[in-house]
């Protein structure tokens, strides 16, 4: 369940809806975020502990994605800016696009970027990543967007290093070295507290409306090889994974915040 779905066709964005009703809700993930529609506010300052050790980690094809996680149960949390609580690290995963040009799900002023990174987080309240699925204010995701760079990224090598040992969906591989967090997720501290907020879903059915979506605007880069390497992951099908993202869905009445640091 929740694994049968995909980004093209008869199974594709379009008819999530069909089987799994909260993809047509009202407060969906993606969204065009407009620069000049959003409301400035001045948060306090949303903090991330643990991100500085670095942690035993593995990658999986999910068929959907390829997903990080780490052998520690709490490798990082996160609170404050528009969070009520603590929330602990889960996961984090990848969505991009057939070309340079497109692959991110939030866009920014309509213009698309060719990845963005999600940093899947639950509410430590819940106990358990599942549980947290059933509360409105059970998640929160960073988003992270990318653009493409002449140089690789040397941060991201370990991941796209192991990327050709998992082809084959269900495949699984550890990174050769702990990973440290931080380097992907506080690229630049003085950066950090510069971000896009708004209350959204899952971008995968089910579509669960219970995602306080943190999106940065520092933008950290990959190179056309770094990218590539993505698409050459396969789906459930055995068909190349050359796209995975969801088209943006109506804002309704919600409000996009911007944290002025
Ligand atoms: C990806 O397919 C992840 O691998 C899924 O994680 C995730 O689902 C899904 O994206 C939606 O997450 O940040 N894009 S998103 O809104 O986290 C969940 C798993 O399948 C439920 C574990
Ligand atoms: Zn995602």
């Amino acid at each position: 369940h929740g694994q049968n779905f995909s980004y093209d066709g008869d199974q594709g964005p379009l008819h999530w809806g069909e089987e799994y009703h909260s993809c047509i809700g009202k407060y969906q993930s993606p969204i065009n975020i407009e620069e000049h529609n959003v409301k400035n506010v001045s948060l306090s300052p949303l903090r991330l502990i643990g991100i500085d050790n670095p942690y035993q980690s593995y990658v999986t094809n999910t068929g959907h994605t390829v997903m990080l996680k780490t052998n520690e149960s709490k490798a990082a949390t996160l609170s404050g800016g528009p969070l009520q609580d603590n929330y602990v690290f889960e996961q984090l995963h990848f969505h991009w696009g057939e070309n340079d040009y497109e692959g991110s799900e939030d866009l920014v002023n309509n213009h698309s970027f060719p990845m963005e990174m999600h940093a899947v987080f639950y509410k430590e309240d819940y106990k358990s990543f599942n549980e947290a699925l059933n509360h409105s204010d059970g998640l929160a995701i960073l988003a992270y967007l990318y653009e493409v760079s002449p140089q690789p990224n040397p941060a991201y090598e370990p991941i796209v290093r192991v990327l050709r040992d998992i082809e084959v969906m269900g495949k699984r591989k550890a990174l050769q070295e702990p990973l440290l967090l931080e380097s992907l997720f506080v690229p630049d501290i003085a950066k950090m507290q510069d971000y896009f907020t708004y209350f959204g879903s899952l971008t995968t059915p089910p579509c669960l409306e219970v995602a306080r979506w943190i999106d940065f605007k520092d933008r950290q880069q990959l190179s056309h090889e770094q990218l590539a390497a993505f698409r050459d992951l396969q789906t459930p099908e055995g068909d190349k994974l050359t796209h995975n993202f969801r088209p943006v869905q109506p804002l309704e009445d919600r409000v996009v915040f911007h944290n002025i640091p």
